[in-house]
């Protein structure tokens, strides 16, 4: 019987969730009903909609730093070597699994459904491409994993740019710069605005790995950094509350924002529902057999508690800055251990995106068909292969968004300017996807949690090891909103 209290009382206690959902679903709303009034909305009228929406992103991405850095250098400090070794073990073979089944998954639908018809208007959107190759792209992805200052790194990222040498090929001392041919440009290294979070994070774990080996002498750091994480928590959580009007005006400004939403679905309708779809059986069915099977229990409780991360990634488009939510619902709601979850989470926001490698793939596929181009069973694998290194890459890329893209089409020799074609959707789909991210880095975390339990439970009964996270008690009217 489903009396009115117990009806009452999950109302209440969902009421964050179901709020943050009436949040997107109002937004869309608002947004289209604003809309009507007006046939032209300028940029300004439409920041002034986005405007607390913005405010909630920027709390949100303030937090990432000073959450992770800690968070990091706490979890791998507080586990012995050989057990973070055997959890970090555990992520990586988890996320190169699921993201090469997504990469495959995608080229499946990709190859079957065929959204691309050969001669399709390309559109009239013009956008500079920058030019890159492929060998430079990677290197500078390892290059920006050791970072020389480590100051400058948080603000920073380290690329190659090539130097056009003119509409003719000149003889530059014995070397041919030919203007066809990137590879023969002249180079220099620049630095560039953005974060370098991928050697943040590898920092951070080796500081972790310090501490762990300094035993007694590294506590009191530990219990810093420990501190300085629980704090970044403990504002996530007011930060929370104020996800349902934050996403709210994001999509409302969004949608407000976009012209000829018409046209765009007309022309690019068959792409946009092969990744949705592609995206849809990799989030709420291969991932959930993976969790079952691997947990041996059912996955829905498990993902409907992560559903506040699921609606902040689509409201911000940016699994990053959804990363103080994922944290806490993994924590509070599915009991994920944090030394395992402040652990894996941050490596798998940096380097697991399988709904991004999906779509590099299908986006690829899709192009050459526009093109009218066959690809051969070696193109189609180059192209898994550079998607697959493209999503694991893209935090340490600069200006990551395009330039993945562009690697990806440079390797079976696509004009890179393509990249514009599927632009049109690309705000849509990036959303999407985000939350297929969170999905695969939440799961991904169960799982590692799930398998390493009793390694972990032994750790705290031998060496009482386990301190260094005192996670911060909910007060009750959160306890209320999360369970
Ligand atoms: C999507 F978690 C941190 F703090 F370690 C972290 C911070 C920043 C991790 C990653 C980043 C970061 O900058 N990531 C990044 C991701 C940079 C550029 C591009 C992308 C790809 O983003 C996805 C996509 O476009 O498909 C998606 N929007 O998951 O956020």
């Amino acid at each position: 019987m489903l009396s009115r209290e117990k009806v009452v009382g999950c109302l209440r206690a969902s009421g964050l969730t179901l709020a943050t959902l009436f949040g997107v679903i109002g937004g869309v709303v608002f947004g289209l009903a604003l809309r009507t009034r007006e046939a032209v909305w300028t940029d300004r009228e439409v920041m002034y909609v986005a405007y607390i929406g913005e405010l909630f992103l920027r709390m949100l991405k303030a937090l990432i730093l000073p959450l992770i850095v800690p968070s990091l250098i706490t979890a791998v400090g507080s586990l012995d070597m050989t057990l973070s070794g055997k959890v970090g073990m555990r992520a990586i073979v988890y996320y190169m699994g699921t993201t090469v089944s997504a990469v495959a998954l995608g080229i499946v639908l990709v190859v079957t459904i065929h959204p691309g018809v050969a001669g399709q208007d390309k559109g009239d959107i013009v956008q500079e491409s920058r030019n890159v190759t492929t060998p430079d792209t990677l290197m500078d992805l390892i290059r920006n994993m050791v970072p020389p200052n480590l100051i400058q790194a948080t603000v920073q990222q380290y690329r190659t740019a090539l130097i056009y040498p003119g509409n003719f090929a000149y003889n530059d001392s014995g070397q041919i710069r030919n203007p066809n041919d990137t590879q023969t440009w002249k180079m220099k290294g620049e630095w560039t605005a953005g974060t370098n979070i991928l050697g943040l994070v590898f920092f951070a774990v080796i500081i972790g790995i310090a501490l762990a080996k300094m035993g007694e002498k590294g506590k009191p750091l530990l219990a810093f950094f420990s501190c300085l994480s629980d704090a970044m928590m403990t504002i996530t959580t007011w930060v929370i509350n104020l996800a349902p009007i934050g996403v709210f005006f994001l999509i409302g400004g969004q949608v407000l924002g976009t012209n000829d939403f018409g046209t765009v679905l007309n022309q690019l309708g068959w792409y946009f529902t092969t990744v949705l779809v592609g995206l849809f059986i990799h989030g709420f069915i291969v991932l959930p057999i993976i969790l079952s099977v691997c947990t041996k229990s059912m996955p829905f409780r498990f993902i409907a508690n992560m559903t506040n991360a699921f609606t902040t990634a689509f409201g911000t488009g940016s699994s990053s800055a959804t990363l103080p939510v994922t944290i806490r619902l993994l924590e509070e709601k599915n009991h994920v251990d944090p030394r395992v979850c402040r652990f894996v989470l941050p490596i798998g926001a940096t380097i697991n995106m399988d709904g991004t490698a999906l779509y590099e793939a299908v986006a690829a596929i899709f192009i050459a068909q526009v093109n009218g181009m066959d690809l051969s069973m070696g193109q189609i694998l180059a192209i898994s292969i550079t998607a697959t290194a493209a999503s694991i890459g893209a935090a340490g890329i600069p200006q990551a968004g395009l330039v993945t893209m562009v690697m990806v089409l440079e390797t079976v020799g696509l004009p890179p300017e393509d990249v514009t074609i599927i632009l049109a959707v690309d705000w849509l789909l990036d959303r999407f996807r985000t939350a297929i991210n969170v999905l695969g880095d939440s799961i991904g975390a169960g799982i590692v949690y799930h398998l390493s339990k009793d390694e972990l439970d032994d750790m705290e009964k031998i060496g009482g090891k386990g301190e260094g996270f005192e996670t911060v008690p909910l007060t009750e009217v959160e306890e209320r909103n999360f369970k």
